[in-house]
C-alpha cells in the first residue's frame, strides 16, 4: 500500500481534501458542484473521508493476518452505531479541515452532517453498547470483528399524532449508504427446516430450505491510530436458489414468490418486547446471523491453518445476550457432523471459544423457544441441545446434586404444556465466562437468575461494568466541552479518559467555573432551538432542564416522573408566589408497538404537556416536552443539554443503564435509585454530587415478600392521592375522561408492580433538594464538575480492556 500512490486519496491539507470531495461529487455521484444538493455534498464528503479510513483498515487486517493473532468476534442482533461522518472526521483528526474545505465550497458542514441517515439497527441500550464497543475495539487495536444483521427496516420511526405514538417504517437504505462495502464474494448458504437421520453413527441433516447471506462491511475507525475494525452485516438474498421443484413444474410465479419470502429474514428489526406474534421469523433471524458468521469465521480459520485443531487458540466468540446463542449448537454441529470431531473434544473447544453477556434481570426477558418450533426450523440443533442437556445434567448429577427439583430447574429444556428451550441456560452452560453489566447486576445475577448455575460453576461468573465511548459522547456531542478539555489538559483524553484526572487541578479555576455553565447554557439553547423548530414550544434556557430519555418501560418508571410533574404543577398553582425554580421536563423514547401500557404512558405525558404548557398561571416556570423519535443523533443533542438526569428505575431492575454515564460525563447531576450503574456512579462522584432516593434492592424484596400494599400508600399520602385522582378522573384528557383509568387505578394503584408509590415520597422530597441546590449555582457547578472529572471509569475503552484481558485473552495488535 505504501509504495503505491493512490490517485484520489487526499493528503494533509485543506486544498487536497476539497479536491477529493469535488472529485467524488463529480465522478462517483455524477453531479456538478453547481447542481449538487446537500445530500450530494454529504455523500461526496463521506466518500472522500472513507478513502482516508480505508488504508488504515486494510493495513490493520493485513497486520492481523500476518501476526496470526487471536481475534474476538462480537455477535449481536443489534448495533446502534449512529451517524458515521462526524465520528470519522474526529477519528481521522480532520474535523476542522473538512469544515474549512466545505466552507470554501460555500457549504456548511453542520448542515451536511445533519442530513446523514441515522441507522436504527437496534432497540436501545444493548445495541448502543455494541456500537460503543466497536469504537473501543478499533481505538484499542484489538483484533476483532462485529457481526450483525443488515435489517432493511430498522427501529420504526416514531411520530406523535394527537399525543399518541404512531409507527412509521424506517426505510433507511433508500437514500444509499456510502459508508458500506458490499462483499459479493462473501456469501453463504443458510440451511433451514427438513429432518435428520443417521447413517451409522453419523447424523445427517437434510434441510428443505435455503437462503443466501450476503456480507456488507462497514469500517469502524479507531481514534487517530490509523487502524479500523470491521462491522460485517448480513443481508438475506434468495440468490440463485429457487425452489427447483416449483420451477420444474413450470410454476415460475410460485418459485419467484418464495424468493422474496426468504429475503424476509433480514427485513426488519424485532422490538424488544415481542412475545408472541411473528416469533418464528425472529428464530430464523437469530440462526441466520449465527450460521453466516460461523461459516465466515471457520472459513477464514481454515484458510489460515488448514485445521480446526487450534480453533480455540485463535478464536473467541462473544454472545451479546442470548440472541446469538444458537452459535453454540451450530459450532458443535459443524465440528462433529461436518468435521468428524468427537463430542467431548468439540464440547471442550466450544466452551473455550464462547463467552456470554447477560443484559437483563427480568425473568420475562429471558429467551425461550418452543421445542416444537425449533424442531421444525432447526431439527439438528434441537437434537444437539438435547445432547448438550444430557451431558450437562449428567455432570450435575455426578458432581453437584441428584436433587430432582434442582435438576428440573437447571435443565436446558423447560417441561410443561409447551416444552421450551431455555437460551439463557444454554448460554451459561456453553460459555467459559458469563458476565453481568454492572456490579449490582452481576451480584444479583448469581443470587437470583443464575443462582443454581453459580453453584455448579462458581468460577464462571464475573462482572464487567458497561461504558460509553468518549469520542461520540464528548468529542462529537459536546464540542465546546471538548475545546475546554483541550485547553487545560490537551487532546489525549479522547483516547485515554483517565486523563480527566489532570483536569481535577483546574476545577477551582475561576475561568473553568465560568466556562462550565456557559457551555451547558449553549447546549440548552441548541436543544431549545430544536424543540422550537420541531414542536413549536418555547423553552427557557435558564430553567433547569430535567431529562428522562430511554425506551418506555414500566420498570424504568416514566410514570414516577409523571407523578412528580403533576404534583409539582399542583403545588405551583397552590403557591404561585413562591420562588419556584423554573423547570423544563424533557422526555423521549419509543414504546414497542404492542406494549399497551407504554403507549398509554406516552399519551399521558403528551396530554399533561398540553395542559401545563398552556397554563398561563405558571408564568412559563414549568414546561413539559416529549421529543418524538428518540435516536442516537437526538441523544447527542439532548444529553449535553441536561442539568438533571433521571435514572429512576425500581432498584434491581435496570441491569446497568448507559445513558446515566453519558449524562454525568456531560455534567448533568443524576437523580436516581440504587440500581444498575447508578451505584458505581455514586461511588465515583461522591454522595454530595448525586441525588439518590428510594428503596434499595433489599427493601424492594422485603416489600414483595411481606405483601406490598400500594393502596395504603395512596390513602395515606394526600399529594399522591390528589395526583392519581386527578389523572384518572380525566383532568388531563377532558375529551376522553376514562383514558387513564386502567393505567392508574387498575395498574399503579392495584398492583403497582414496580413500586412507584413506595418511592413517591422520597422522590418528591429529593426533587425539592434538587431545586434548592440549583438556586446555589456555585454549588451546582461544583457538583457538575465533580461528575465530569470522575467519569473516566465509565469509558468503554476501560470496559473493552477488561473483556480483552479477563475474558477473551486478547492483546492489542500493536503490542502483540
Ligand atoms: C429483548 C428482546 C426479546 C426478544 C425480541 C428481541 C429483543 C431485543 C432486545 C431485548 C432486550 C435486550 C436487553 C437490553 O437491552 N438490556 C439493556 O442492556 C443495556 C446494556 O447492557 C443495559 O445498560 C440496560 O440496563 C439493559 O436494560
Amino acid at each position: 500500500m505504501q509504495e503505491m500512490q493512490i490517485y484520489a486519496r487526499p493528503s494533509n491539507d485543506v486544498e487536497s481534501l476539497k479536491k477529493a470531495i469535488v472529485y467524488k461529487l463529480v465522478y462517483l455521484i455524477g453531479r456538478s458542484p453547481e447542481e449538487a444538493s446537500q445530500r450530494d455534498w454529504l455523500n461526496a464528503t463521506l466518500f472522500a473521508v472513507r478513502d482516508l479510513v480505508t488504508e488504515g483498515w486494510i493495513s490493520t487486517a493485513k497486520k492481523s493476518r500476518a501476526k496470526d493473532t487471536r481475534r474476538v468476534y462480537y455477535l449481536s442482533m443489534e448495533f446502534l452505531i449512529g451517524r458515521t461522518l462526524s465520528n470519522a472526521l474526529i477519528a481521522e483528526g480532520i474535523y476542522d479541515r473538512a469544515q474549512q474545505a466545505l466552507q470554501e465550497l460555500d457549504i456548511d458542514l453542520e448542515e451536511v452532517l445533519a442530513k446523514e441517515v441515522d441507522p436504527g439497527l437496534g432497540n436501545g441500550g444493548l445495541g448502543r453498547l455494541a456500537a460503543c464497543f466497536m469504537d473501543s475495539l478499533a481505538t484499542l487495536s484489538i483484533p476483532s470483528m462485529g457481526y450483525g444483521i443488515r435489517y432493511e427496516y430498522g427501529m420504526f420511526r416514531q411520530r406523535i399524532v394527537d399525543g399518541r405514538q404512531i409507527e412509521k417504517p424506517d426505510a433507511w437504505l433508500e437514500k444509499g449508504v456510502p459508508w458500506e462495502f458490499i462483499r459479493p464474494s462473501k456469501r453463504f448458504k443458510i440451511r433451514l427446516g427438513g429432518h435428520v437421520y443417521f447413517e451409522g453413527k453419523k447424523c445427517i441433516w437434510k434441510n428443505d430450505e435455503e437462503i443466501t447471506a450476503l456480507a456488507y462491511d462497514q469500517m469502524i475507525p479507531g481514534f487517530e491510530n490509523d487502524s479500523a475494525t470491521t462491522l460485517r452485516l448480513w443481508s438475506a438474498h434468495s440468490g440463485s436458489t429457487f425452489n427447483l421443484a416449483d420451477f420444474n413444474k413450470g410454476d415460475y410465479f410460485r418459485a419467484m414468490e418464495k424468493r422474496s419470502s426468504s429475503e424476509n429474514v433480514s427485513r426488519v428489526l424485532y422490538p424488544d418486547d415481542s412475545t408472541e406474534a411473528g416469533r418464528e421469523l425472529r428464530l430464523r433471524q437469530e440462526y441466520f446471523l449465527v450460521s453466516a458468521s460461523l461459516q465466515d469465521i471457520l472459513k477464514r480459520h481454515l484458510r489460515m491453518h488448514g485445521t480446526f485443531d487450534n480453533l480455540a487458540d485463535k478464536v473467541a466468540i462473544h454472545l451479546n445476550d442470548t440472541h446469538p446463542a444458537l452459535a453454540i449448537p451450530e459450532l458443535m454441529r459443524i465440528l462433529i457432523d461436518e468435521n468428524g470431531y468427537t463430542w467431548e473434544k468439540a464440547w471442550q473447544m466450544s466452551c473455550h471459544i464462547f463467552s456470554y453477556t447477560c443484559h437483563t434481570l427480568m425473568s420475562e426477558a429471558l429467551e425461550t423457544w418452543p421445542v416444537e418450533m425449533m424442531a421444525k426450523i432447526l431439527p439438528r440443533h434441537l437434537q444437539m441441545i438435547f445432547e448438550i442437556n444430557d451431558y450437562f445434567l449428567e455432570h450435575v448429577r455426578s458432581n453437584v446434586t441428584t436433587d430432582e427439583e434442582f435438576i428440573r430447574r437447571v435443565s436446558l429444556v423447560e417441561e410443561g404444556d409447551v416444552r421450551k428451550v431455555r437460551m439463557g441456560w444454554l448460554s451459561v452452560v456453553g460459555s467459559h465466562k458469563v458476565n453481568g453489566v454492572a456490579a449490582i447486576h452481576s451480584d444479583l445475577m448469581v443470587t437470583s437468575t443464575f443462582a443454581d448455575f453459580a453453584r455448579i460453576y462458581p468460577e464462571r461468573f464475573t462482572n464487567v461494568t458497561n461504558g460509553i465511548t468518549p469520542r461520540r459522547w464528548i468529542a462529537v456531542a459536546n464540542p465546546d466541552l471538548s475545546t475546554l478539555f483541550d485547553k487545560y489538559i490537551g487532546k489525549e483524553w479522547r483516547r485515554d479518559l483517565t486523563q480527566l484526572e489532570l483536569f481535577k487541578k483546574h476545577i477551582q479555576d475561576p475561568e473553568v467555573k465560568k466556562a462550565i455553565p456557559a457551555i451547558k447554557r449553549a447546549n440548552k439553547v441548541r436543544l431549545a432551538n430544536y424543540v422550537k423548530k420541531e414542536l413549536g414550544v418555547e423553552l427557557n434556557p435558564d430553567a433547569l432542564f430535567d431529562v428522562q430519555v430511554k425506551r418506555i418501560h414500566e420498570y424504568k418508571r416514566q410514570s414516577l416522573n409523571v407523578l412528580h410533574i403533576v404534583a409539582r404543577y399542583n403545588e405551583m398553582l397552590a403557591n404561585p408566589e413562591k420562588d419556584w425554580t423554573p423547570r423544563v421536563f424533557i422526555l423521549a423514547g419509543k414504546a414497542a408497538s404492542a406494549y399497551y401500557v407504554a403507549k398509554q404512558t406516552i399519551n399521558l405525558i403528551n396530554d399533561i404537556a398540553n395542559v401545563i404548557n398552556n397554563d398561563e398561571r405558571l408564568q412559563g416556570r414549568l414546561k413539559v416536552v416529549f421529543i418524538p423519535n428518540y435516536s442516537v443523533s437526538l441523544a447527542q443533542i439532548i444529553i449535553p443539554a441536561a442539568d438533571i438526569s433521571e435514572q429512576i428505575s425500581l432498584a434491581g431492575t435496570e441491569a446497568s443503564g448507559t445513558s446515566n454515564m453519558k449524562f454525568a460525563l456531560n455534567g448533568a447531576l443524576t437523580i436516581g435509585t440504587l440500581d444498575g450503574a447508578n451505584v458505581e456512579i455514586l461511588q465515583n462522584v461522591g454522595e454530595d454530587n448525586i441525588f439518590i432516593f428510594g428503596n434499595t434492592v433489599e427493601q424492594v424484596e422485603e416489600l414483595r415478600r411481606h405483601g406490598y400494599r400500594p393502596f395504603d400508600i395512596y390513602q395515606s399520602d394526600q399529594q399522591l392521592r390528589d395526583v392519581i385522582d386527578q389523572i384518572s378522573s380525566g383532568y388531563f384528557s377532558p375529551n376522553d375522561p376514562n383514558r387513564y383509568q386502567d393505567l392508574l387505578l387498575n395498574g399503579l394503584n392495584y398492583h403497582d408492580y414496580y413500586q412507584a408509590f413506595a418511592d413517591f415520597r422520597s422522590y418528591i422530597e429529593t426533587q425539592k433538594a434538587v431545586d434548592e441546590k440549583y438556586k446555589d449555582q456555585e454549588a451546582w457547578v461544583n457538583s457538575a464538575l465533580q461528575n465530569i472529572v470522575n467519569m473516566s471509569f465509565f469509558s468503554s475503552d476501560r470496559t473493552i480492556a477488561e473483556y480483552a484481558e479477563k475474558i477473551w485473552k486478547i492483546k492489542p495488535l500493536k503490542s502483540a
